[in-house]
């Protein structure tokens, strides 16, 4: 039978291809970009945020355009971030835009595509290293092609896990997250890492490089596209305090099986920030 989405899919790797040739370009002038921030004093963007995902938008919207969209930056501007029924494509320009700023070489273009609030296909573009993570719902996971596999390691103790500081700097927060981390360090594990990308912390998750991810402050943008890959892989997806994953929750644990997940749930201070979808405050 047809896949009816397999032509969106198509143009998602097309357009974050032609996306990372633009970042790629702006990476090498970055130091002449004006940096602004959002949430924080960390929570940096760029105009190549803003340009790329306008790019994006525009070329999807000429073949779909019915289709809705969530986009870092447009829900920056105001949009609202609601994850509905209707075909949605869920896009962050520059997943690492911190990597971005510095040459850090960890910058993920990711775009997913939800239909009834189920990601159908995840595509994340690590394009200063051009690697193309794709994932297809029951089709599986691949890297430029090759096909991916999270890795079979069931100990612990043997596992590398990645984890990022985020980019609120409340101190409650900050000691929160480290206190996790700390726990998790203790366990005790091989190690900890961080790409500095939610997407592309979730495509090492993939290919097995590490054995889990979590995080809690990311965004729908950040992990929609990563959380397909990983469970194509034949990993698995959850809340940081168990139980299933919610898209819009600010919250992610992605692990190669159930027991590793589990065992880094007993660790993590599962503290909740304002969700994706919450109203708007005056
Ligand atoms: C980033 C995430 C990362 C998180 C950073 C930031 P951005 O997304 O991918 O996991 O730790 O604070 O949110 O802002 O570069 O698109």
């Amino acid at each position: 039978m047809a896949d009816v989405w397999q032509s969106a899919m198509d143009h998602a790797v097309a357009v974050a291809r032609k996306a990372g040739q633009v970042v790629r370009e702006a990476v090498q002038s970055v130091h002449k970009e004006a940096v602004m921030v959002k949430s924080s004093s960390v929570d940096l963007v760029t105009q190549t945020d803003q340009k790329v995902e306008k790019l994006i938008i525009q070329s999807v919207k000429e073949k779909f355009p019915k289709h809705s969209f969530i986009g870092e930056e447009s829900v920056a501007a105001g949009e609202v971030c609601t994850l509905t029924d209707s075909p949605t494509w869920i896009i962050d320009p520059i997943d690492g835009t911190t990597n971005f700023v510095h040459t850090y070489p960890y910058v993920g273009v990711s775009i997913g595509f939800s239909v009834n609030k189920q990601v159908e296909f995840g595509v994340v573009y690590s394009c200063l290293q051009d690697q193309m993570f794709t994932a297809r719902r029951g089709k599986g996971a691949f890297c430029n092609g090759e096909p991916l596999q999270v890795s079979n390691q069931q100990d612990i103790h043997q596992a590398l896990i990645a984890a990022e500081f985020g980019s609120n700097r409340d101190v409650q927060t900050v000691e929160k997250i480290f206190s996790s981390l700390k726990k998790v360090v203790s366990i005790p594990v091989h190690g900890v890492r961080g790409a500095g990308s939610a997407a592309i912390n979730m495509c090492l998750v993939a290919s097995g490089c590490v054995e889990a991810y979590y995080e809690i402050g990311i965004h729908v943008w950040d992990i929609a596209a990563g959380s397909l890959i990983v469970s194509e892989a034949g990993g698995v997806l959850m809340d940081v305090a168990g139980g299933p994953l919610d898209l819009m929750s600010r919250r992610v644990l992605a692990a190669n099986n159930q027991k590793v997940a589990e065992r880094l749930v007993k660790e993590i201070d599962a503290f909740r920030p304002i969700r994706d979808d919450a109203p708007l405050t005056e």
